[in-house]
């Protein structure tokens, strides 16, 4: 590979190029090269001015995530930036793809900015659990002000060109080529005798913030920013930035920027995103495997599942077919595809002509015949394993050949359903989760005879609808289910022990849970639990397993569908129930079991917690997930899991998998093997004194 940074000249303009695929990241080899080429300009005669610019798709993406963590190495990104600025001599960013944060912050360090219009610049540092710790807190709100600047930085949202330029953090939009615009543009300025701009030099404009404009700023992200650790950081700074000199409030940055760093909360975060890139790769499945081609969709069923998955493809203008059983329910359907889309242009976020494209693209059949065009078909109909396999055997008349035939089972056996057709190749599960317009998670669950071409065409297709997608393997509830079941279970467990249901949610949600279990046992609906304990053939033999929600629903109470279950709702806000404890108490006399109303936050953590780590190790030794991070994915995207805990296998690694097996070994004492006994993988790697991302590294 050539030179990551490279200098040439065209007139009298300097071009210093990175080019350092795939994102151009600020490693050590790029910053040093900055510096000297930087350098070179400066002692340039022939150069009056210069252009930063890059190679590839991109202008620099950020800091190379893969040095942190490591000792930061000379020259550091503040200083290379720093002394570029300080030359006396013009430089121009010249910018495409996404400058991102040390990449806006080299561009905010050069005099002046110019992009093409589809180019986005951004400080998404705070999804790291970090911020931007290159005078990037100190410069955008020179650049754009502090309230603008803090929207930038806490949300970690990019802005589009155009946006910026009105801003005014870009100066010139180049139409065309931008290497030719931005040498123009660079010729225009020395020619109009134009100085080196310094924002180091400016101060924040002030004229539109009081002095309460900081505490506002924070309860007005309270809710979003709840439990992370950055985005007070980011606060910090730029109250810095307002309030001292630059050189002293670039020292504080600095402070704040390692604490960021050597917080569990970026950690974690980093660690997500590198685990999101891998969970797009398959093992045994080549990036190159040929996909098939997807122009039209089918939904079985159209309930609140099959509405929302319809809506998922007709928003990216795949058109769709909704099947439903006759006229009445087909209409029912489509409504509730209608309304979801209106109560979204209601809130602003859709306009009514891009409501009406999608509309026009999902149709509606009460037969199978209207669907034998289809390239794709989803089954989304009631969790009943005979339904499932009725259907998929009328879809292997009418699919046409090489149609992916997919499931939306949350929990069923998908090769159970494949063999009620000729073609086991074609069959998949799609896992969605509600609302599947909403939530981010699909668990693609792969048969024994799946096809590779069907499981590459699932995971395209699955980023094409913005969904992260995880492959899985079929056992009951394949992972996120099945892992939320013991978490469940514990839950039911320490009710029946006498600790209040609104208590164990409390410490779930405090501990950065966006519910607590039993608040999402009501929100799913406890028939849809007793139901899955049904169809559960090998649930362990518990006479204790969820049976308070099995006595609330035999009295009507199904959850917040009911306006009753573990809690009462005359809201929206859970109430606690007197007759959910009366139930409680009454079932623990019939099963004597020892009440322990006083059972410790931390233990209520860990009984939740390692309980859903343990099944995660079975997992991993089944086979059923890739890799931990994967099912990290799987919990921070579809289930609420905080991402600055990093998922559940990121967490045990983080407490530490000797103490999590020292904790077990407490619970084992009390109640037995039947699920405190450590999956073998887990107590492994505890007496190793490894980590699952060490088992991870070994089985890539
Ligand atoms: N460092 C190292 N590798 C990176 C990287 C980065 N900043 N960004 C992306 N990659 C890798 C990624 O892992 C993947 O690798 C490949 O590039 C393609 O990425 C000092 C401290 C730029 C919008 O947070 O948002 O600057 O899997 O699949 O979908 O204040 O990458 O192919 O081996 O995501 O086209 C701030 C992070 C860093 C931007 C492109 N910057 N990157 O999306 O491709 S912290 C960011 C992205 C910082 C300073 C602070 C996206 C993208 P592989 P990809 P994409």
């Amino acid at each position: 590979m050539g030179d990551v940074v490279s200098y040439s000249r065209e007139g009298e303009i300097a071009v210093i190029t990175v080019n350092n695929p795939p994102v151009n990241a600020l490693s050590l080899p790029v910053r040093k090269g900055l510096q000297d080429c930087f350098r070179q300009f400066a002692q340039d005669a022939e150069a009056k001015a210069a252009v930063l610019i890059c190679d590839g798709r991109t202008f620099i993406a950020g800091a190379d995530i893969t040095e942190f963590g490591k000792p930061p190495e000379d020259p550091w990104l503040p200083k290379v930036i720093h002394e570029m600025e300080a030359c006396e001599k013009v430089i121009v960013a010249a910018i495409h793809g996404t400058a991102l944060g040390g990449g806006l912050e080299t561009a905010m360090g050069c005099h002046y900015r110019c992009a093409v219009p589809s180019a986005q610049i951004g400080l998404p540092e705070v999804t790291l659990g970090l911020l931007p710790g290159a005078t990037g807190t100190q410069r955008l709100p020179r650049l754009i002000g502090p309230k603008a600047a803090l929207d930038a930085m806490v949300s970690g949202r990019p802005m589009p060109a155009k946006k910026a330029h009105a801003a005014g953090a870009i100066d010139e939009l180049v139409e065309g080529d931008l290497k030719e615009g931005a040498i123009a543009y660079a010729k225009k300025l020395v020619a109009n005798g134009a100085k080196p701009r310094r924002l180091s030099e400016e101060s924040v404009d002030t004229s539109d913030i009081d002095e309460h404009f900081f505490a506002e700023y924070r309860n007005s992200i309270a809710r979003q920013a709840r439990g992370f650790f950055a985005p007070e950081q980011i606060i910090k700074c730029v109250e810095a930035a307002v309030s001292l000199p630059y050189e002293e409030a670039v020292k504080r940055e600095n402070e704040l920027f390692m604490e960021c760093m050597m917080s569990s909360h970026s950690a974690a975060q980093r660690h997500l995103f590198f685990a999101e890139r891998a969970c797009q790769k398959v093992l045994d499945v080549p990036a190159d495997t040929p996909k098939r081609e997807v122009k039209k969709v089918a939904v079985i069923g159209g309930g609140t599942m099959g509405g929302g998955i319809g809506m998922k493809f007709a928003n990216v203008g795949i058109p769709g077919v909704l099947k439903e059983i006759n006229d009445e329910a087909l209409e029912r359907g489509l409504g509730i595809i209608r309304g979801n889309y209106e109560n979204t242009v209601k809130k602003g976020r859709l306009s009514q002509e891009a409501m009406d494209q999608c509309m026009d693209l999902i149709s509606g059949t009460v037969d199978y015949q209207g669907i034998d065009d289809c390239d794709l078909i989803i089954e989304a109909v009631f969790e009943n394993m005979a339904l499932k396999k009725e259907i998929f055997g009328e879809l292997d008349k009418v699919a046409k050949k090489g149609a992916i035939l997919a499931s939306n089972t949350s929990t069923l056996d998908i090769d159970e359903i494949a063999a009620c057709t000729s073609r086991p190749e074609d069959v998949i599960g799609w896992h969605f989760f509600a609302p599947a317009n909403v939530m981010t998670l699909l668990e693609l669950v792969r048969g024994k005879q799946t096809a590779k071409d069907v499981i590459a065409t699932s995971m395209a297709m699955a980023k094409k609808i913005r969904k992260t997608a995880v492959l899985v393997g079929v056992c009951f509830g394949f992972v996120g289910n099945r892992m939320f079941f013991p978490y469940q279970r514990e839950a039911g467990l320490m009710m029946l022990e006498g600790v209040p249901a609104d208590r164990i949610d409390k410490v779930a949600y405090e501990w950065g849970w966006a519910m607590g279990p039993n608040g999402v046992a009501d929100l799913s609906g406890l028939d849809v639990l007793v139901k899955v304990k049904n169809e559960w053939t090998e649930r362990p033999d518990d006479p204790a397993l969820w049976v308070v929600i099995e006595k609330l629903v035999e009295k009507g109470r199904m959850g917040q569908k009911t306006k009753a279950g573990i809690f009462d709702y005359s809201g929206r806000a859970p109430v606690p129930s007197a007759e959910t404890a009366a139930i409680a108490k009454a079932e623990a006399e019939r099963l004597g079991i020892e009440q322990r109303p006083d059972i410790s936050d931390e233990e209520i953590i860990e009984r939740l917690m390692y309980s859903m780590i343990n099944e995660g190790a079975l997992i991993l030794e089944e086979g059923i997930a890739m890799r931990p991070s994967d099912i990290d994915v799987v919990f921070v995207h579809g289930y609420g899991m905080p991402r600055y805990r990093g998922g559940p296998m990121h967490y045990g690694d983080a407490v530490g998998l000797d103490k999590v097996v020292a904790a077990m070994e407490k619970y084992r004492q009390r109640y037995g093997d039947m699920y405190w006994k450590p999956a073998p993988l887990l107590a492994k790697l505890a007496k190793d004194g490894k980590s699952f991302d060490d088992w991870a590294a070994e089985n890539a």
